[in-house]
């Protein structure tokens, strides 16, 4: 299953280590063919290289869209060595064969990333590349396929070891990677497509990316991962920086990306928050004065599962806040930059990742999210549903107070994030009581409501700050008890959506109690 490698066309977009490869091939007798850029390159290091115009007696033509698109080069890609009629073909038409083909394509991923504009992202994509990659690696009964600088090397390992042949596993393998780098491509250029025509509904999206970082394990140290990432410049845990600490793991990476989306909520120009995420549900969230406020309350909602948490700000990182946020054993911060001072403070907590990123997340941009099924994915867009203060529905008797009508907005928003069911109170711009992914919404009322009452045991206080609090539940009640039980917790004002068969029994009962609830009209499930 050994084939020789007598004859190779190099045709590349990144000349990384092209001199050093085509040295190592010269030095093993390779004849050398090479398309303009390419050509020049090798033969600046000194190499004789012949050019496709020369092989296809056609010029390269139309700013390059035309210059391997040409029999003598497909043909010398595909033809089958042991088949006379492929053999005689070759003949006829004087098509040398080409054993080893050496392309990276157009850069069209890095065009993206620089913003690059519609024309000049048209000019990007590459069709002779794909076009003879597909061919080459269809032909890897006797073709070699390098599709990637970093396989560089293993090609010629493999030369090396099979006196300048290669195994018919090698090429195999090089055809596999080859058409995961074909797919992928495709995937970018369509779905820039959809972007750009803006397109909503992610019916004809593809899933597809290219490998960031190999994970040590998954969610457990018995499942492999891997995180791949699409291309786009969104800001977030894929684009981020990380100053220091330890590789990313798969959960880590789950919990930034939670944690960052949920506090991009808060605009920064408006006041500095924080949030606290484990296992993606927020443990604490609050705004405040200046960051180490909001880090402090959004700490104080639950200091039992702060410990080992994400932090997530809406602002750069100072000093102070980094001070505080040392005191407890910390996996994960990422913020849009941190200064100086913060980042010596963190130096000393070798474990501890700092992220940073240029801006915060887009909250109401929708970017189609993906799961996966057995069988096949769901693609929605992100939720970005917003609600402001025009959209809310004032229906008991009592209205909320322009105060209690900020803490449930801002309870609407975490409650966004958490998954369902969703209950969260809030006081004075900080969350008191988060109760999240329960089958019953008014087991997650009483989970919320239990821990604050923990809290306040623990942090000496009189009575559970969910008293006069305001309370969030991402969908509707869809009975009064989950209600009277925030009702019981303290809880004097309430957001939800409604559209319950049952919102008149509910609203009855928030009047009974005493209690201001105004409806949204949107739900927020996440699960
Ligand atoms: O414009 S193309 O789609 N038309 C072609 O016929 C063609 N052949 C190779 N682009 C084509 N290529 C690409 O040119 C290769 O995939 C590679 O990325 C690039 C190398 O060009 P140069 O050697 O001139 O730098």
């Amino acid at each position: 299953d050994l084939y020789p490698v007598k004859r190779a066309l190099l045709s590349v977009s990144d000349k990384t280590g092209l001199a050093q490869l085509g040295k190592a091939l010269a030095t093993k007798g390779v004849e050398l063919l090479s398309t303009g850029g390419s050509a020049k390159a090798l033969r600046d290091a000194g190499l004789e290289v012949k050019d496709v115009s020369e092989v296809t007696g056609f010029p390269e033509m139309m700013d390059g869209r035309v210059k391997t698109l040409h029999p003598r080069v497909h043909g010398g890609l595909l033809a089958l060595r042991d088949n006379a009629e492929h053999v005689a073909a070759m003949d006829e038409h004087g098509i040398g064969g080409i054993d080893l083909l050496v392309v990276n394509l157009y850069p069209f991923e890095a065009a993206l990333a620089r913003g690059a504009d519609y024309d000049e992202m048209i000019e990007n994509i590459d069709i002779g590349g794909p076009a003879m990659i597909r061919a080459a690696a269809k032909n890897h009964g006797f073709v070699t396929t390098v599709v990637d600088v970093e396989d560089y090397d293993a090609l010629i390992a493999e030369l090396d070891a099979n006196d300048g042949q290669t195994s018919y596993a090698f090429r195999q393998k090089m055809a596999q990677i080859a058409y995961a780098r074909t797919g992928a491509y495709d995937a970018a250029v369509s779905n820039w497509m959809a972007g750009a025509i803006g397109e909503e509904a992610p019916r004809r999206r593809v899933v597809a990316g290219q490998i960031k970082q190999t994970l040590r394990y998954g969610e457990n140290p018995h499942q492999s991962a891997a995180f791949y990432v699409d291309g786009s410049e969104r800001p977030g845990v894929a684009t981020a920086v990380q100053h220091q600490g330890k590789e990313l793991s798969y959960n880590n990476i789950n919990d930034t990306d939670a944690a960052f989306e949920l506090v991009a909520e808060f605009d920064p120009a408006e006041t500095p928050a924080v949030a606290i995420i484990k296992h993606a549900n927020p443990c604490g969230v609050a705004k405040g004065e200046t960051l180490l406020d909001a880090y402090k309350a959004a700490f104080d909602c639950d200091r039992t599962s702060a410990f080992g948490g994400i932090v997530a700000l809406n602002k750069a990182l100072d000093a102070q806040t980094a001070e505080a946020i040392t005191e407890i054993f910390t996996e994960v911060v990422i913020a849009p930059g941190a200064s100086d001072e913060a980042k010596e403070i963190f130096a000393k907590k070798k474990n501890l990742r700092l992220l940073t990123t240029e801006a915060l997340p887009d909250v109401l941009a929708k970017p189609s999210t993906i799961r996966q099924v057995a069988g096949g994915y769901l693609f929605q867009d992100k939720d970005a549903g917003f609600v402001g203060m025009d959209d809310l529905k004032v229906v008991t008797e009592k209205a909320p107070t322009p105060e209690q009508m900020k803490d449930l907005l801002f309870a609407w928003k975490v409650a966004k994030h958490v998954k369902s069911n969703a209950i969260v109170y809030v006081k004075d711009q900080a969350t008191v009581g988060v109760g999240a992914g329960q089958m019953s919404r008014l087991d997650s009322a009483l989970i919320a409501a239990k821990k604050a009452e923990r809290m306040a045991e623990a942090m000496g206080l009189p009575e559970p700050l969910t008293k006069g609090s305001a309370v969030a539940s991402d969908a509707f009640f869809p009975f009064a008890d989950g209600l009277l039980e925030a009702a019981a917790a303290g809880a004097s004002c309430v957001i939800q959506p409604g559209g319950s068969m049952r919102d008149q029994e509910v609203i009855d009962a928030a009047n009974e109690a005493g209690l201001a609830m105004v409806l949204t009209g949107m739900r927020h499930f996440r699960h």
